[in-house]
């Protein structure tokens, strides 16, 4: 299997970010990266590094995420470092929560630039944020896990440049399966949301690339989303939550992050319904066993969908020792769940998301694609 990777995907390297009510290192380090590059390489991986430059990636990311948002990641360093913020990351102190908008409007009006609220009622929106100069940072982040760095613009784009290589050599050529080797990881993103590590949402921009750019005499190519990350991808079903030609099924951890969406009745809205199926799993027991049972379940649902292409969130953080996650899978279970997938027997992109237990992160990776290769 071909694997696309970029250096540039390594510069986006917060210190730390804010777990479980307290300032801890950041788990979403580079290394992770370039520990699944050795592995690989040392497994006969062949690894390009030679990125489409002819990809305009604004076009596609516009398919998935506001212009203001996109906006705001380009210019959000420069505009906190410049109104006094640290030269180490943006990072949202406060959000303009609904309630707190709803009880009083005028909170619209601040223009105080260390509350770093980033306030607007939601029908303002980024027009009023350039009228009063308002920060904008806790407008475009529902968590603590996302800091803007310096370089965090020019790795989420490389991070999607990856990804949409990946995909182009796929859909274009007669290739069973591709690699996208990149980070920051997509599915968390939400149209004007970044969270969960995640800034622009890789997956779901590589879903809409494929259905847009495939010959136009053809019909409109439909794409299964298969989400084996240990966290419910938010942002990838709401991309396509009324959307029947894109099918999301994901299998996570029951009550965890990102906590208020994955439940078994998030089933897809208006012509898109039937098309959304989460599997949330028991925290604590799930092992090998378990999760591959599921996953064949899972794999049913995506053979009857019969899409054209399959696009799969890979995420080893399922795996027993991850630091934040509470699965059993084992490292040679993912040579079982790589098998699983290549029994759908359709063209499959694998995308890289989570996996934080960096002495293993690299064989466990290597496992579902060598487990997916021998099938
Ligand atoms: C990103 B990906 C859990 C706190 C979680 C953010 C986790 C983001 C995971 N106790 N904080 O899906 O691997
Ligand atoms: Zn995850």
């Amino acid at each position: 299997m071909k694997v696309i990777f970029s250096k540039e995907c390594l510069l986006h390297d917060p210190p730390f970010e804010v777990l479980g009510g307290q300032r801890v290192p950041y788990f979403e380090k580079p290394e992770r990266l370039t520990i699944i590059e050795n592995e690989l390489r040392s497994n006969g991986f062949e690894i390009s590094e030679e990125l489409d430059p002819d990809i305009e990636l604004k076009e596609h990311i516009l398919r998935v995420h506001s212009a203001d948002y996109l906006d705001y990641l380009e210019t959000a360093y420069e505009t906190w470092v410049k109104q006094g913020g640290n030269e180490i990351s943006v990072l949202p102190e406060a959000f303009p929560h609904v309630n707190l908008l709803k009880a009083s409007p005028n909170v619209a009006q601040t223009t105080n630039a260390i509350a770093r609220a980033g306030v607007s009622s939601l029908e303002f929106t980024s027009t009023v944020f350039e009228l009063f100069r308002i920060p904008h940072e806790g407008l475009y982040c529902f968590d603590l896990s996302c800091p803007i760095t310096k370089d965090t613009h020019k790795a989420t784009l490389a991070s999607l440049r990856v990804t949409l290589t990946a995909a182009k050599l796929l859909s274009s050529s007669a290739l069973d399966s591709i690699f996208a080797l990149c980070r920051p990881p997509g599915h968390h993103a939400m149209p004007s949301l970044c969270a969960g590590y995640c800034f622009l949402n890789n997956i779901a921009i590589a879903a809409r690339f494929i259905q847009h750019t495939s010959s136009p005499d053809t019909t409109k190519p439909k794409v299964a989303i298969l989400d084996i990350d240990y966290h419910h991808g938010n942002g990838s079903q709401a991309a396509f939550y009324d959307d029947p030609s894109v099918l999301y099924v994901s299998l996570h951890g029951e009550n965890d992050y990102p906590y208020f969406t994955g439940f078994t009745d998030e089933q897809g809205s208006g012509e898109g319904e039937g098309y959304n199926f989460n599997f949330p799993l028991p925290r604590g027991t799930t092992g090998d066993d378990e999760y591959c049972e599921t996953l064949q379940r899972a794999v049913a649902i995506v053979q009857k969908f019969e899409p054209a292409f399959v696009l799969v969130s890979l995420g080893v953080d399922t795996f027993i020792d991850d630091p934040i996650s509470d699965f059993k899978v084992t490292t040679s279970g993912y040579l079982r769940i790589g098998g699983i997938i290549a029994s759908i027997h359709r063209p499959t992109l694998f995308v890289m998301e989570g996996g934080y237990a960096l002495e293993s992160i690299g064989k466990n990776v290597s496992n579902i694609l060598r487990g997916f290769e021998s099938k």
